[in-house]
């Protein structure tokens, strides 16, 4: 019986990794339009936000502060879009950038551990 129980609070905690890893998506967002910068803090192996919803046409400016001081931060990679760029360690690295098509457009560092994407909508 209590083996029991043991497996099934083992599944729970396989349950709730699955989930928290591949299942909950991200696990925040913003909207940015032209303007003011939009600040993503690199650090712990998440970029927050991790989902950035932007329209198309519209320039937008990603600031991203890295914290992390593992190489594994050192670049951020918008394969889609062939924007990369460096990161220093604890100054703001801005990427200017103008949509021009609609769609979800995934960005990692160069491991692809980091993930985050930027999402274009027409608007
Ligand atoms: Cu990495």
């Amino acid at each position: 019986m209590t083996d029991m129980i043991v497996n099934l609070a083992g599944f729970a905690v396989i349950g709730l990794i699955v989930w928290w890893f591949w299942l909950s998506g991200p696990r925040s967002q913003a909207v940015t339009g032209p303007g003011r910068p939009m600040d993503i803090t690199v650090e712990d192996g998440v970029y927050t936000p991790a989902r950035i919803e932007v329209f198309l046409g519209k320039p937008v400016t990603l600031r991203f502060l890295r914290k992390d001081p593992s190489p594994c931060a050192e670049k951020v990679i918008f394969s889609d879009l062939n924007i990369s760029s460096d990161l220093p360690i604890g100054k703001p690295q801005d990427i200017t950038l103008t949509p021009t098509k609609p769609g979800e457009f995934e960005f990692t560092c160069q491991m692809g551990m980091y993930r985050g994407v930027l999402s274009v909508k027409r608007g």
